[in-house]
């Protein structure tokens, strides 16, 4: 195993002492806590999914089954593990299990697809892969075929349900459990939304991110009595602990999942399981609330929706208060830490027109100029934050690190906001080179790199595009070797090497030259543009 803490940058020692001599970070695992819980809450219903109906005690026997399982199979300690599963309750029986030994979830998508799922593999060294056997009509077997036979650290591919060639998760055999990890650890890594050519690993401590969840529960008033639906995908950060399933656990409550976020499927769980929050990206929204009109639902336990992961208008904002007659919370986060949420009893006007103000009264806010000059109050500028739960640099990405993260350790969010007399933050636009389909991050670069490496392509740009649903799609524009190149090769191009389906280009256009901007770079801004003139002669 290579040095892998020399990967991950601590927190400096002088904010670490603040942050515990404040109370912030409590020197609690998830192990312990999820014990705590089984304490307290034994009994009670932890988890509901499908037929599935686990109490915090039920909760813990299958992590527990499972520790030991891994461990029999020689997974132990600061060994990453790429966790891709449904929204079932198995997923959060694993993931206890991997914390209770010391190995080190990353998230990966159920929509991650070979490219990055390798990529996943490689760059982590995992040892091992943890899928469902289908789901949504996809093998996820065929693409663990895949995935080993390019990642050589990977020892392992663990399967819920029909195994295969692999090996199923319920027929492991007990070893014995190490020594728990210590709450300062890095406990799992999350995903970046990512603006560069490849993905980013976020490692997040036992300490930072239960401060995290206590701070979201304690904002969001979660009881033993709370039921939160999670229809995001759970291993997303918003899902997980805004407050997310996680916050739900810390606070005695009960989480159902589900995989589908259709009204049709949705709605009668919400009535049977009297489901009391929900988390939605935007494009959700305008879905349920056409539905609750037509589908005479009864919606009546659930009093909060929260809304996050993209730019909300407040149009539609409105529109949800009237019409669900619940309490709307606008959630702004990201997964290297910053949460922000308007509050329960906030007037009408910060809730329908601001993204909220931080957890944390330690959560530092910088607006800035490209200089990185602080702004006065209500300009609009990028937003630096540093704080107790935000990481001071991705894993193994020196080069990277160095420019998202300034000398003094704030993180360069890549968002442009501007923040109210009140405090609180509202979301203005971006400055990092991402679309945000929905919701959905996907880096330019990326996609842009796995195209230039196509033979038929000598240039391109990939740009956002407005979309009255999504808020963004994607725009490639590429300038073609040859003419006859056609934009449904491409996309099939890049289908067959295996990526996310979102990040393919929801449209391509051909062009002969880029439009550049006076220092000679392409000029997205120009781009973006042209595409969106295009897009208003064609409505
Ligand atoms: C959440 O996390 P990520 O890591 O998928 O994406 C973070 C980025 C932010 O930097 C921002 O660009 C965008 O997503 N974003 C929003 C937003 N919430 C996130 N843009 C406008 N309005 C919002 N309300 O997306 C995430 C993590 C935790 C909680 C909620 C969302």
């Amino acid at each position: 195993m290579s040095d892998f803490l020399a990967h991950c940058t601590p927190w400096p020692e002088a904010m670490a002492a603040e942050y515990r001599s404040k109370g912030y970070w409590r020197g609690q695992t998830f192990s312990a806590l999820l014990d705590e819980r089984v304490e307290q809450y034994g009994e009670r219903l932890a988890v509901v999914s499908g037929q599935t109906r686990w109490s915090y005690r039920d909760l813990a026997a299958e992590a527990d089954y499972l520790a030991k399982g891994f461990s029999a199979l020689g997974i132990g300690p600061k060994d990453r593990v790429v966790v891709q599963l449904p929204n079932c309750a198995e997923f959060f029986a694993v993931i206890f299990a991997l914390f209770r030994i010391g190995a080190l979830p990353i998230f990966a998508l159920p929509a991650h697809r070979k490219l990055e799922i390798s990529y996943f593999c490689q760059h982590a060294e995992a040892v091992a892969y943890i899928i469902a056997d289908q789901h949504g009509g996809f093998d996820y077997r065929n693409l663990a075929s895949e995935v080993k036979a390019v990642s050589p650290s990977l020892q392992h591919v663990l399967v819920l349900g029909d195994a295969g060639p692999f090996t199923a998760l319920h027929d492991l055999a007990a070893g014995p459990l190490p020594e728990p990890p210590k709450a300062s650890d890095v406990a799992f890594f999350q995903l970046s939304g990512g603006s560069t050519g490849t993905p980013k690993l976020i490692p997040r401590t036992h300490d930072d991110y239960i401060y995290s969840l206590r701070g979201s529960a304690e904002i969001c008033q979660l009881s033993p009595e709370s039921v939160y639906l999670c229809v995001l995908p759970a291993g997303h950060n918003f899902a997980l602990s805004s407050p997310g399933s996680l916050g739900v656990f810390y606070a005695g409550g009960t989480v159902v999942l589900s995989s589908n976020s259709s009204p049709d499927h949705v709605f009668p769980l919400i009535a049977a399981e009297r489901v009391s929050i929900s988390a939605l990206v935007p494009p959700l929204v305008p879905i349920w609330l056409d539905a609750a009109a037509s589908l005479q639902a009864d919606l009546s336990s659930l009093k909060v929706v929260q809304v996050g992961g993209a730019r909300f208008n407040s149009e539609m904002a409105a529109r949800l208060v009237r019409e669900l007659d619940c309490t709307l919370q606008q959630v702004f986060g990201m997964a290297e830490g910053l949460v922000n949420y308007t509050r329960y009893n906030d007037s009408d006007a910060l809730v329908l027109h601001t993204q909220g103000r931080p957890i944390s009264p330690d959560d530092e806010i910088c607006v800035v100029d490209d200089e990185d000059q602080p702004l006065p109050i209500g300009e609009v500028g990028h937003l630096l934050t540093r704080g107790p739960y935000t990481i001071h640099g991705y894993y193994r990405a020196a080069e990277h690190n160095a420019r998202s993260f300034t000398a003094d350790g704030f993180y360069r969010t890549g968002d442009l906001v501007r923040q109210t007399a009140e405090g609180y933050l509202v979301v203005e636009g971006r400055a990092k080179d991402q679309i945000n389909r929905g919701g959905e991050k996907i880096s330019a670069e990326e996609v842009e790199h796995l195209l230039l490496a196509h033979q038929g392509v000598a240039d391109v740009a990939i740009v956002a595009m407005p979309d009255a649903f999504l808020g963004e799609k994607s725009c490639a524009f590429v300038i073609r070797r040859d003419a006859s190149l056609r934009a449904v090769e491409l996309n099939a191009y890049l289908r067959k090497l295996g990526i996310a389906a979102y990040k393919i280009p929801d449209r391509i256009e051909f062009i002969d030259a880029f439009p550049k901007t006076g220092v000679g770079k392409v000029s997205k801004k120009i781009l973006r543009q042209m595409i969106e003139q295009q897009l208003l002669v064609l409505s």
